[in-house]
Parts: C-alpha cells; structure tokens; sequence
C-alpha cells in the first residue's frame, strides 16, 4: 500500500499517539491562572485530608517533605490545545496521602488557597496516576505554576492539576470544581476531547 504525499500532507503528526487530538505542542511553560497567584508562608502551609474518610489526616511543610517522594516524567495536556511532553516532577503519592483514611467516598475535590477546585474521581488520583507536587524541573516549583505545591493528574487535561492545592476533600458523590461550573468537563480525558460539557 502506498499513501500518497497529499494524503500525508493532510495528516496531523500525533507522535505516534502520543499528542491528542486537537493539541498542539509547545517548548515554553504557559501560566494559565483565574485571579492573582497566592502566597502562603511555608510555616503556614499545611497539606490535609478531609471529608469521607475514616480517620482525616494533616501535615505541615516539614512533615510533607518528609514522605516519601518520587520523581515523575509525565506529558501534560492543556484544554486550551497546548501540550507539553516528559515534564519532569517531584512529588508525594496521593496513595501515600490516602493512606490509613479509608475513603469512604467515590470522587475528590481538590481544594486550593485561592479558592479554585476541580473535582476527580477517587480512581483517578489512586493508583499511581496522581501525585502532590512541589518541584519542577529540579528546581522548588515556582509559584506561578502553584508552588509551594499542585496537584499533578497528567491523564486529564491540566486544569485538573490543581496548583496551590491545600486539601483533597472525599466526597460520596460528584460535584463540580470551578471550572467544571463554568461548562468544562466533569472528567476531562485529553484522548476523548472531553473538554466541554456534553463532548
Ligand atoms: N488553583 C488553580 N489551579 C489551577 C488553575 C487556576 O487558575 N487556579 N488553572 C488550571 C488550568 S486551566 C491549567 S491549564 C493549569 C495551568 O498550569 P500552569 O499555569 O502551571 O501551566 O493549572 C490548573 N490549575
Ligand atoms: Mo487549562
């Protein structure tokens, strides 16, 4: 079989299916934020673990950077069509995080210093598929890109990413975050274009 240049031509390059549909990608670092960029002294950080759980669980700075801790490489996929691959991270487990509260729950709100949530469901933040991240690319993670630390889902699109997020809250059903109120999708699969309501 022979594919004529045409043909080609007209094809998207999709990286061997790894770049999803409708992205494109970039080499730079977007900053894509609602409102102003909070600042939250380390000393008054704290990390917690609420809501349909067992027992709740709470740390502060210290404590957090205590756990134990794993290097990610991971492509991230904006809604806004941009992508970026093999960003590098480092960050704690939300299985570490959950682990000994028994969720009693289906789904999660990440919640954030600022106000901003998006909601997931608990089997996407299991599994090893979710992390709390506090350095990029062998730095501490700027704020701008929701340091001190963010919640990192690369199997959804990034605004499930949660930056400045304080808190995951287990919740015994869905319910929609900030952006998911606003007409985004409630699950948000980049392979799916699910980035609306009703895709
Ligand atoms: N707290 C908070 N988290 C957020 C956002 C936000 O506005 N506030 N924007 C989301 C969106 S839409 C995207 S695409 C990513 C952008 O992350 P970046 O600015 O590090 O690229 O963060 C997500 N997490
Ligand atoms: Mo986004």
């Amino acid at each position: 079989m022979t594919i004529s240049p045409g043909f080609r031509g007209r094809r998207r390059d999709d990286h061997g299916g790894r770049l999803p549909p409708g992205q494109h990608l970039v080499s730079d670092f977007p900053v894509l934020t609602v409102g102003p960029t909070p600042r939250v002294p380390l000393e008054e950080w704290t990390f917690s673990v609420i809501g349909a759980v067992d027992a709740g669980r709470e740390w502060n700075w210290q404590q957090f950077q205590a756990l134990p801790a794993e290097d990610i490489t991971v492509d991230i996929h904006c809604v806004t069509t941009w992508s970026k691959f093999d960003t590098t991270w480092r960050g704690v487990s939300v299985d570490t995080l959950l682990a000994g509260t028994d969720p009693q729950g289906t789904h999660v709100m990440a919640e954030c210093d600022g106000g901003y949530t998006t909601n997931l469901p608990l089997a996407d933040v299991t599994g090893g598929k979710a992390w709390v991240a506090y350095r990029y690319d062998g730095a501490s993670l700027a704020a701008a890109h929701g340091g001190p630390a963010r919640l990192l889902v690369p199997h959804l699109y990034f605004w499930k990413s949660a930056k400045w997020v304080r808190r995951l809250r287990v919740m015994t059903g869905d319910a929609p975050g900030f952006w998911e109120e606003r007409g985004y999708n409630m699950y948000g699969d980049p392979f799916l274009e699910q980035r609306y309501w009703g895709d």
